[in-house]
């Protein structure tokens, strides 16, 4: 056994142990009460989930394990020469839950290098699709594709013992996500690039890998995608992603089968796919404006007529944040550091300072802040990457990281099937009038 999946094993069973303890003796302890109108409202709020890896203040934003992402960019170990953390690093702070040296990412690196084989019938599967399918449609079923290498899912045919699902669950999730950035490359270079593939480069780490492979040499876009990678990767449980994932591998579905399924809420245009829809409405707002950098008047006019058209305004807005988003605000710091003068960046910053001030005066919206969403495609467009339909697919290949390690610790803490109670209009009615 690898000496990170020994360390995991036994941070695992010592908070095993503290977990039926805390279940002994605290088990009947009530954690929340429930309204109406949260069983209604997308359960706003209520505290119905464990996640081990990371956990969101609705003021300061994310923290994994206990550090912010500020916090992150200081500690964790970079690239040589590389001022981004490398999300290997992330993943190993979420699974074990100790900030990595720089001798276990590299190990960790090396690791994932090693299992990236993607099978040919993968490729297939994602060829045998339309050019046409948006590239979220094709990385889900590619990800299927690849369930055929589960060896969780072998193991529990075989008549796997309760003990190991933990033990196969780990193997399954570096195996996958090792293979997903050749796989998220293959769908861009087949979608855009005409199928002009480029192999991967056992030098390199993670991200700059992923990178070089959809066909980005540039440094800066190797940083960015370190720091991409580093900041969507986890935004505690109840997200959309991370609670389906945690969902399906409650009914020890294997992580393929998970995973595929967080993806398919991450597509939803107010989940992940807000990433294209928030570059997608840029660009039509300075199409309509004329070009340029809009004034304060012009945005709100835009962001106005948007809202009077019974849409929302993408990127921003947040179900638990109330704050900016400390995601955007590192990406906006990025910015400030490489691209300061960029159009649509400073665009993006013009939407920053009218936005908050509209979305207030509605006088319903919760957070009128910006959300990870609002930034990133200004950073991507940037460095060449103008095929916006394929950003959520970028958010997914991150977002691997945190919901896998979430699901290691799942089987290793043998959480139970999700199955809450639900109840019909009528008995709601009843209820409420005291029946
Ligand atoms: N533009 C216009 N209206 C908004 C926005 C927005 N950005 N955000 C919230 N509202 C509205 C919302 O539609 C609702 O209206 P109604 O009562 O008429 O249905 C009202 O304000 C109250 O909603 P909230 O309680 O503030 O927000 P909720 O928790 O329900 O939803 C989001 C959160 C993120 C779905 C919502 O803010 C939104 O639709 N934002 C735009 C899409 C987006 O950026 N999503 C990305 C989230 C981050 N991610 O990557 O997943
Ligand atoms: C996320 O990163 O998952 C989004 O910010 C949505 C959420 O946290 O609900």
């Amino acid at each position: 056994m690898s000496y990170i999946k020994e360390k995991f094993k036994a941070k695992a069973d010592e908070l095993g142990t503290e977990v039926k303890d805390l279940l002994k003796n605290h088990g009947t302890k009530k954690v929340d009460d429930v309204t109406v109108a949260q069983v209604y409202q997308g359960m706003r709020g209520i505290t119905g989930l464990v996640t081990e890896t990371s956990l969101l203040d609705a003021n300061e934003g994310i923290r994994f394990r206990g550090y912010s992402i500020p916090e992150l960019r200081e500690h964790l170990p970079k690239a040589p020469g590389g001022a981004e953390p490398l999300p290997e690093g992330l993943f190993y702070l979420m699974l074990i839950g100790e900030l990595p040296t720089e001798a276990d990412v590299q190990t960790l690196s090396s690791v994932l290098g090693r299992r990236s084989h993607v099978p040919n019938h993968v490729f297939d599967a994602i060829e045998a699709l339309p050019i046409s399918t948006h590239p979220m449609t094709m990385f889900t079923v590619a990800v299927m594709a690849l369930q055929t290498e589960s060896v969780f899912a072998k193991a529990y045919a075989d008549g796997m013992n309760k003990k190991d699902y933990w033990s196969y669950m780990y193997e399954d999730t570096l195996n996958l996500i090792a293979r997903l950035p050749r796989v998220a490359a293959y769908i861009y270079r087949r979608k855009y690039k005409n199928g002009q593939h480029i192999q991967p480069d056992g030098m390199l780490d993670w991200a700059a890998n992923f990178a070089h492979m959809l066909g980005y040499s540039d440094e800066g876009f190797k940083e960015l995608m370190r720091l991409y990678m580093v900041i969507h990767a986890d935004h505690e449980g109840g997200n959309v992603s991370a609670h389906t994932t945690h969902l399906v591998g409650s009914a020890l579905s294997d992580a393929y089968l998970s995973f595929a399924a967080g993806m398919n809420g991450l597509a939803g245009p107010l989940h992940g796919l807000a990433n294209q829809e928030v570059i997608k409405w840029i660009l039509s707002m300075r199409e309509e404006l004329g070009g340029g950098v809009p004034t304060k008047e012009q945005i709100a006019a835009y962001v106005k007529k948007t809202l009077s058209e019974g849409k929302v305004v993408p990127g921003y807005g947040h179900a638990v944040l109330r704050k900016t988003d400390p995601r955007f605000t590192a990406q906006m710091e990025f910015a400030k550091k490489h691209l300061p003068e960029d159009e649509l960046v400073r665009i993006v910053w013009a939407v920053y300072d009218t936005v908050p001030t509209i979305l207030q005066d509605l006088g319903k919206v919760k957070n009128p802040w910006p959300n990870v969403d609002a930034h990133s495609g200004a950073l991507l467009l940037h460095y060449g990457l103008v095929e916006y339909e394929f950003y959520t697919v970028l958010f997914g290949v991150s977002r691997a990281l945190g919901v896998l390690a979430s699901l290691c610790w799942d089987r290793a803490l043998n959480l139970s099937l999700e199955r809450p109670k639900s109840v019909t209009s009528e008995w709601m009615k009843l209820f409420a009038e005291g029946k």
